[in-house]
């Protein structure tokens, strides 16, 4: 197979397309874009374009339409489905948006914010941060993910259960379309009612569908108060009984709401520095509970405290820690947050992000969890994550000293049990990492049968050339590269 699928004509077309001839096509400076950072895929591509602008874009995307040649948008690198992987064709070029990374508008009184789809997560949290504004999405990832890749995902992270996925977080787009249009949604209005809510298309859809330049996004006030405590429950469905009641019992305060389970309290301790065991005994099941509001700490930290207390008395609580400085609150994140770095140094993980009713929560551990306990002798569960929003991190960890490769080898088997599990329960077996190349086939199996042609339909009616990230979320149909 020859090194380039794509002529050089055409090539050269795209180098004209960007200002400062801005593309990458040397093997080395190529490496980084053509494998996903958990190493599951690797592609090949040509060339990485990296446009300035969304004018640029445009003429990417109209070259790339003339010549049918298949465009994968690239952000940060931090899909852990292959999203932004191309495949191993060579035929399909990389369009990386970092350098669209401009903050277009900052709109305290619209408490918004508009920016392009190149910047970090984090910089869009840190410029509504110098207006005495919050922009709520939090992830693990922020310092690297782009908000393009957040977009395009609809991503999650451990402040949906307050303020929502990405989706809630978006008044306006613009979005460049398979024929090169530009369309101008990206409006700052809460209320606009006029025919179909296009931006919603482009949400979640990994770039199948358009590509996102920039959005308008919701802010929020900074709250005054932060109250964080590690709390030790009796189990999983007393975490569910505490959530429920905290949320009352705070005025809906409850920010963040994460189960965490006991191996991963022992992964985090022995791999990642600066984390400690947390209370002083060890124990099965623990949440990080943290509330945010207009009330002052200690107005929020003594409400929290007073929750705690009352759940200690009904056996639903065994033990619990209110961080007291703000290093002992950053503690209790990086212990959280460090839990998928801790379980890469530990060896293979077998990874299941659903979601699931949160009445429903417990039951699935217990019938998952005894699944795991009777037919993966060589893997320990590691169930944790979001319980506020009922998404489970159901992953399953090699045990220390099993053989990685035979225990990989059976992921598809174990995840079409679990994923199953989730189904009869009602499941989804996706709740924020979206589908990419990974979950294809579980896409075809437990969507909807109408839900899914009618995604075909309006694949081939807004990309009828097949050219928008081929091969991601829907099989390629035989008219793409
Ligand atoms: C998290 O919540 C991320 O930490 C990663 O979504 C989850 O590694 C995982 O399974
Ligand atoms: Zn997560």
């Amino acid at each position: 197979m020859s090194q380039t699928q794509i002529p050089v004509a055409v090539l050269n077309q795209l180098k004209s397309a960007v200002s400062a001839g801005d593309v990458i096509e040397q093997a080395e400076q190529v490496e980084p874009f053509v494998h996903d950072f958990r190493h599951l895929f690797s592609g090949r591509t040509p060339m990485v374009v990296l446009p300035d602008n969304t004018a640029e874009v445009a003429n990417v995307v109209r070259i790339c339409a003339e010549h049918r040649i298949g465009i994968v948008p690239h952000g940060g690198n931090t899909s852990y489905c292959g999203g932004a992987t191309p495949d191993a064709s060579g035929s399909q070029i990389v369009l990386a948006l970092k350098r669209m990374h401009r903050i277009r508008k900052v709109q305290p009184l619209d408490y918004a914010i508009t920016v392009e789809s190149g910047c970090a997560l984090a910089d869009v949290q840190a410029a509504a941060d110098a207006v005495e504004r919050l922009f709520p999405l939090s992830l693990g990832s922020e310092g690297s993910c782009q908000i393009g890749g957040n977009l395009s995902t609809n991503a999650g992270g451990t402040a949906v259960l307050r303020y929502g996925m990405m989706r809630d977080l978006v008044l306006g787009l613009e979005v460049v379309l398979a024929d090169g249009r530009v369309l101008d949604v990206l409006k700052d209005l809460r209320k606009d009612n006029t025919g179909y809510d296009l931006r919603h298309l482009f949400i979640g859809s990994e770039g199948t569908l358009g590509i996102i330049t920039a959005a308008c996004l919701k802010l929020f006030p900074k709250p005054a108060g932060t109250a964080t405590a590690i709390v030790a429950v009796r189990d999983p469905a007393a975490a569910v009984q505490l959530l429920a009641s905290l949320r009352t019992s705070s005025g809906d305060a409850v920010t963040t709401f994460e189960l965490i389970p006991r191996l991963a309290v022992d992964l985090t301790t022995r791999h990642i520095s600066g984390v400690s065991d947390p209370l002083d005994r060890p124990h099965e099941w623990y949440v990080l509970v943290e509330l945010t509001s207009a009330r002052p700490e200690d107005a929020l930290e003594s409400a929290l405290e007073g929750a705690l207390a009352q759940a200690i008395d009904s056996g639903l609580v065994l033990d619990a820690a209110l961080a007291s400085s703000l290093r002992q609150r950053e503690a209790l994140w990086r212990m959280r947050e460090s839990v998928p770095e801790a379980q890469r140094h530990a060896g293979g993980s077998i990874k299941h992000d659903v979601s699931l009713p949160i009445s429903a929560i417990a039951e699935f551990i217990t019938r998952a969890g005894g699944w795991v306990a009777s037919h993966v002798p060589d893997g320990q569960l590691m169930a944790y994550g979001h319980l506020g929003d009922g998404n489970l991190h159901f992953n399953i960890q090699q045990r220390d000293g099993a053989d990685v490769k035979v225990f990989l080898a059976r992921a598809p088997t174990i995840q079409r049990a679990i994923h199953d599990l989730v189904a009869e329960l009602r499941g989804s077996f996706s709740a924020e990492h979206g589908i990419g190349q990974l979950k294809i086939a579980e896409l075809e199996r437990y969507k909807d049968p109408v839900a899914l042609a009618l995604m075909r339909e309006l694949k081939r009616a807004l990309d009828p050339l097949g050219i928008l990230n081929p091969g991601k979320v829907l099989r390629k149909e035989s008219r793409t590269s």
